[in-house]
């Protein structure tokens, strides 16, 4: 028996009873453009088809739900996604910065508001792919730019500079053979965003570059990084948005080793998986620790499996609180 699913942007497919994941060759380029419009076609998820199937590279583990795995949010309104015509309109540009810590030069994606100005100082969110993308992840499965000018346009969020980069460490970042190979590099990209990326952005764009004002958000292998580098560096990331975060994450006593700084230092910890996600164990255990420790947080728990439609859904949210005060 067969089961597909999506990681990370590639469609994974394995027999049951195997424990490595077959992949394919064209990682390079996904076939499947994400469209949100329609369910993916491999939502299939390994839980579903067989619940007690264990191991399978993480998302094997049987999906156990507790009372407050629930949405905090609804589904976005119908076209959060697409260019409107009456708006003003940002600008996504690809741009290079050199990597002393990878030894090359590395791409990203990067959306600057409206009327963006160097009179004005923005601030910053670091927008982290999961194992199987790249810098173009999230402009292909979220539309950033055109979901940004939306919120914009309609005040919901302030106007903020996206960095899109890609979390691949190493010198070949592409998403190709054995992408889980390359898991080791997710770690290492946490030297390249704090030594080469970060100053890079800050020299090139007009950021303000107190801790407040810089995000770190991602999905899968991304939420993973934004729990580590998030967590792990408060004294650069006050916000963090971890979506369907993957088995990189590491566990959350090591990662809040004082609880008191974390409650006094994070202006949101954001969480969210989908219900049908097998990686939602490492979320909840997260979320877990955060409630024995009275730490607050937002847990948004959505009827999306390991998907695009949890992602885009999961930033049109997060978009909305980040860098602006609870509303009361
Ligand atoms: C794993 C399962 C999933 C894992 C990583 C992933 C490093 C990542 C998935 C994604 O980024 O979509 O066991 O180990």
């Amino acid at each position: 028996m067969k089961a597909t699913w999506l990681v990370g942007g590639l469609l994974f497919a394995t027999n049951f009873g195997l424990t490595s994941i077959g992949v394919g060759q064209e990682q390079n380029t996904p076939k499947r453009e994400a469209n949100p419009a329609q369910p993916p076609e491999n939502t299939e998820d390994p839980q579903r088809v067989n619940p007690r199937r264990g191991g399978g590279r993480g998302f094997g583990a049987p999906i156990v739900l507790e009372a407050d795995d629930v949405a905090a949010y609804e589904a976005p309104p119908d076209g959060f996604l697409k260019e409107r015509a009456d708006i003003p309109h940002g600008k996504l540009e690809l741009i290079e910065y050199e990597s002393s810590t990878v030894g090359t030069t590395r791409k990203a994606n990067v959306y600057t508001p409206p009327g963006y100005s160097k009179d004005k100082k923005y601030p910053v969110l670091y927008l982290l792919h999961g194992i199987g993308g790249d810098e173009t992840e999230w402009v292909r499965f979220a539309s950033p730019n055109h979901l940004f000018d939306n919120l914009i346009a309609d005040g919901k969020t302030v106007p903020m500079i996206v960095v899109m980069p890609n979390g691949r460490a190493q010198k070949n970042d592409r998403a190709e053979g054995n992408v889980m190979q390359s898991a080791p590099a997710f770690a290492t990209f946490e030297q390249d965003l704090l030594k080469d990326l970060i100053p890079a952005i800050e020299s090139k764009y007009s950021v303000d570059t107190h801790r407040e004002m810089r995000a770190i958000a991602g999905l899968s292998m991304g939420g993973g990084q934004s729990f580590n580098f998030g967590l792990g560096n408060l004294d650069r990331f006050a916000w963090v948005g971890p979506f369907s975060a993957a088995p990189n994450t590491k566990p959350p006593q090591e990662l809040i080793p004082d609880v008191a700084k974390a409650k006094k230092e994070l202006k949101l910890l954001w969480i969210s998986c989908g219900n049908k996600d097998g990686l939602i164990r490492i979320s909840q255990n997260m979320h877990r620790f955060l409630k024995e420790n009275d730490i607050p947080h937002v847990w948004h728990v959505d009827g999306h499996g390991h998907d695009p439609q949890h992602w885009s859904s999961s930033l049109y949210w997060f978009a909305q609180s980040v860098f602006q005060e609870p509303k009361k």
